[in-house]
């Protein structure tokens, strides 16, 4: 039953996916970069974030929508992006890349400071419009995402799972890796009903992506 719930996101029908690719097309800024919920700037445009475990794929993902390569600054080093960083979309939209959680290799003053704010921000920000959380293909929903997901179920924050890495990993691999997700959202009141399969890397699910941030309102 539950997995008929859920389903993949299908490709953007052409009116969509050109509006996504115009969109991400045209000027893309970086903002500032937020330690505090009393720096975030005006809540006057739709907002999307990217949520998800440290070294999930986040930066690396922003970076292949918006087609440039170190506009959010991606590494190999867990733990990287400890601000919530804003980007602007034109003028219309702003783009989040939030520090990652479940990383406990920083000091753990540093990682409770992080992981309030993460928290702070997604239950308590107007104007965010969709959740995206990515979830690594090798490893699917684990416990510290449950918790994310269980927050923005609280605070009624659409949420949208979105799977990264999938180059890494092999045909059956990924539709265990679906079903697994497919499962686990149906706990979930906030969870959006379509999943995104994206590689940064090879580009799959990009367009797709562009296509469903352009037509949010
Ligand atoms: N093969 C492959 N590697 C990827 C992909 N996306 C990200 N990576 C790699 O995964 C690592 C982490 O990527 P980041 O984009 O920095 O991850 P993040 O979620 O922003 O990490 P934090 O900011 O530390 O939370 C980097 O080495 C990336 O090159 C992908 O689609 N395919
Ligand atoms: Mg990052």
């Amino acid at each position: 039953m539950t997995s008929l719930t859920f389903t993949l996101a299908p490709e953007a029908e052409e009116e969509p996916r050109e509006a996504g690719r115009l969109l991400f097309a045209g000027p893309v800024t970086f903002v500032k970069g937020v330690v505090a919920m009393a720096g975030l700037p005006p809540a006057d445009r739709v907002e999307v974030c990217f949520a998800g475990r440290s070294n999930v794929g986040k930066s690396s993902l922003i970076n292949a929508l918006t087609g440039r390569k170190t506009l959010a600054r991606a590494s190999n080093t867990p733990g990287r992006t400890q601000e919530i960083n804003y980007f602007a979309l034109g003028e219309s939209r702003y783009l989040v890349d939030l520090p990652g959680y479940g990383y406990a290799e920083a000091p753990v003053a540093v990682v409770a400071k992080w992981q309030a704010l993460l928290k702070q921000y997604l239950a308590g920000r107007q104007t965010l419009r969709r959740a995206f959380v990515l979830i690594d293909s090798r490893h699917g929903i684990k416990a510290v995402d449950a918790e994310i997901l269980k927050l923005l179920d609280r605070s009624a924050v659409t949420f949208q799972v979105v799977l990264t890495k999938v180059d890494k990993i092999n045909r059956a691999e990924r539709e265990a890796v679906i079903e697994q997700v497919k499962g686990a959202l149906a706990k979930h009141p906030a969870a959006y009903p379509e999943i995104v399969v994206t590689s940064s890397e090879k580009g799959e699910g990009i367009e797709t992506l562009r296509a469903i941030i352009a037509t949010l309102e």
